[in-house]
């Protein structure tokens, strides 16, 4: 048997061995619940939506219940998120067609051409926000919301249940709190809360379990190119292989990008939406900084020590880490139902 000063400097140094394990480690995800997750998208403008959704599907650590449709053509949204979940085999998850604000198609249309929604194997729920409800109210356990999109649904949803906030964590791409869009040394109006400040502020006034959010600070600066993107374009798994596919389409649709045929085939668009489904999974990669924001009528998100505390991911311990997790995420198998 050790000495007793020689013990206590044994067990001084396995805590100290622990201690310093990455969490990840110590405890392997597929040890732990997956977190049950709804996904709040208005997929089908801006292309990150799709890769964000590929991206929940593909983390073990998700458990994804319900995918809701947020803004605008939300019925249109539907198509895309359905196609996404056939072409995954994950047509198990039902999706919620959110409040229905135009008829726009938006840039990603012809992935969807003739697409017929009444033919999803799955369940299409046609009133999203009372789906997304009826899901948090039903869950045993706490869920997580992963909002990526201008958020009426979830205005709309805390107006009709406020009790849906205390049951939820809330995992959201909005704001900008330093920087602007391409790292621009000042904030600036951005889109998620521009296109509907009034939803954007109940949103980040809401009495959530917990809240983090990823302004254009962080999610703004994330691109996948090189040997990285290399190995998504790349992928022979038929979802990947659709992800490149409706990146075609939506570059077509977009004259900066129809313009620069080339850009599609050396790098993706900036992933936003990817670093809120990052959120839901681990903070581990960012710094984090925590303010009230108040939302003016113009989308800014302005610092106000008044206003319901909030975490923001502010800065990147690592954005190289971070790209390559995405990659490996992608990359990787898609979770099982
Ligand atoms: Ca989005």
């Amino acid at each position: 048997m050790a000495h007793p000063a020689l013990r206590a400097v044994i067990v001084l140094l396995s805590s100290a061995t622990l201690a310093a394990v990455p969490q990840a480690v110590a405890q392997p995800p597929a040890a732990r619940a997956p977190i049950p997750v709804i996904l709040d998208t208005d997929i089908g403008d801006d292309i990150d939506d799709t890769w964000a959704l590929i991206l929940a599907l593909k983390s073990p650590e998700l458990d994804v219940k319900l995918v809701v449709t947020d803004f605008g053509n939300t019925e249109q949204r539907a198509k895309l998120v359905a196609r996404v979940l056939e072409l995954a085999g994950r047509t198990d998850i039902p999706i919620g067609i959110g409040i229905k604000e135009n008829d726009d198609p938006g840039p990603q249309a012809d992935w969807v051409k003739g697409y017929d929604l009444a033919k999803y194997p799955g369940r299409v729920l046609k009133d999203g926000v009372q789906a997304l409800i009826d899901t948090v109210m039903a869950s045993p356990a706490p869920m997580t919301l992963i909002a990526i999109g201008p958020p009426p649904n979830l205005k709309a949803a805390l107006e009709r249940e406020p009790r849906i906030a205390g049951k939820l964590r809330l995992a959201g791409m909005y704001g900008s709190i330093h920087l602007g869009y391409d790292g621009k040394p000042k904030p600036e109006p951005e889109w998620n809360v521009k296109a509907n400040p009034a939803a954007a502020r109940a949103l980040l006034a809401a009495p959530w379990r917990d809240a983090i959010l990823t302004p254009l600070d962080t999610c703004g600066r994330v691109q996948l190119s090189g040997e990285r993107y290399a190995r998504v374009r790349g992928s022979s798994d038929p979802l990947l292989r659709g992800l490149v596919e409706a990146y075609g389409t939506w570059c077509r649709n977009r004259d900066w990008c129809a313009k620069d045929p080339a850009f599609v085939a050396v790098k993706s668009s900036t992933l936003f939406d990817c670093v809120a489904v990052y959120l839901a999974v681990s903070r581990d990669l960012v710094k984090t900084e925590t303010t009230g924001v108040r939302v003016t009528d113009e989308g800014m998100t302005v610092p106000d020590p008044a206003a319901r505390p909030l975490v923001w991911a502010t800065e990147w311990k690592s954005l190289d880490g971070f790209e390559e997790w995405l990659t490996a995420r992608l990359t990787g198998p898609t979770t099982p139902r």
